[in-house]
């Protein structure tokens, strides 16, 4: 029993150890930049592939905005202020619109293929 446990622990760490996460020594390199400008994603509309990570930068002067895939079922996430980004990981294929929290005009779409 004990044994096992040791077994899985250790399979654990080797996977922990050989994820990309853990060979670009812990920073994720995201595969796509989306920035948020004047109440737009852009752009609005991008293709990536399964694995990869994508991230918004947040280029108002002074505006709020959240990047929430509300269609997936996620909660809403927290507003982020100008200057800063808000990463996503895409480990599923498919079509996944997502809208700002506090502005619901604004709109982008990820696809995963
Ligand atoms: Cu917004």
């Amino acid at each position: 029993m004990l044994l096992t446990r040791v077994n899985i622990t250790t399979l654990i760490l080797a996977l922990l150890l050989f994820s990309p996460f853990a060979q670009s020594g812990g920073t994720v390199q995201p595969a796509v930049e989306v920035e948020i400008f004047k109440f737009q994603f852009l752009p609005q509309e991008i293709t990536v592939n399964v694995g990869d990570t994508v991230r918004w930068t947040n280029k108002e002067k002074r505006q709020y905005h959240s990047v929430w895939f509300e269609q997936s079922g996620d909660p809403e996430p927290d507003y982020f202020f100008p200057g800063e980004t808000y990463l996503r990981l895409f480990d599923q294929a498919g079509s996944f619109p997502y809208r700002c929290g506090p502005h619901p005009e604004m709109t982008g779409i990820v696809h995963v293929k």
